[in-house]
């Protein structure tokens, strides 16, 4: 599989948001919300299409983050209750995450076309 830095993530989407607007139209691209409570992340597995957004709202009281740590593809950061971070996915392929401070926090991203 391709490797995704978190550069070309991030370049990738701004190919995105450079696509014309009756083609974003035939295609809308969609935010999809990832809660994090009680130590997981919920979905945890999640298929999204190329373009769209995720994000990740903490709502527990502990700080936690999602970070793809095979290749260091994402990472949030830590977020503090009620803090959230959004990522545009650009391109097809699939990501295993999981929380930094607590391994077994874990959760997927696969991105279709
Ligand atoms: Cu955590």
């Amino acid at each position: 599989m391709t490797l995704f830095t978190r550069r070309n993530v991030l370049r990738l989407a701004a190919t995105v948001a450079a696509v014309p607007v009756a083609a974003k139209m035939a295609q809308a691209a969609t935010n999809h919300v990832v809660t994090i409570k009680n130590m997981a992340f919920s979905p945890a597995n999640l298929t999204i299409k190329a373009g769209d957004t995720v994000t990740w709202v903490n709502e527990d009281r502990a700080a936690h983050s999602a970070w793809e740590s095979a290749n260091n593809a994402f990472d949030t950061g830590l977020l503090s209750t009620g803090q959230s971070a959004a990522l545009t996915f650009g391109a097809a392929g699939s990501f295993n995450y999981r929380c930094r401070p607590h391994g077994n926090m874990r959760g997927s991203i696969t991105i279709t076309n």
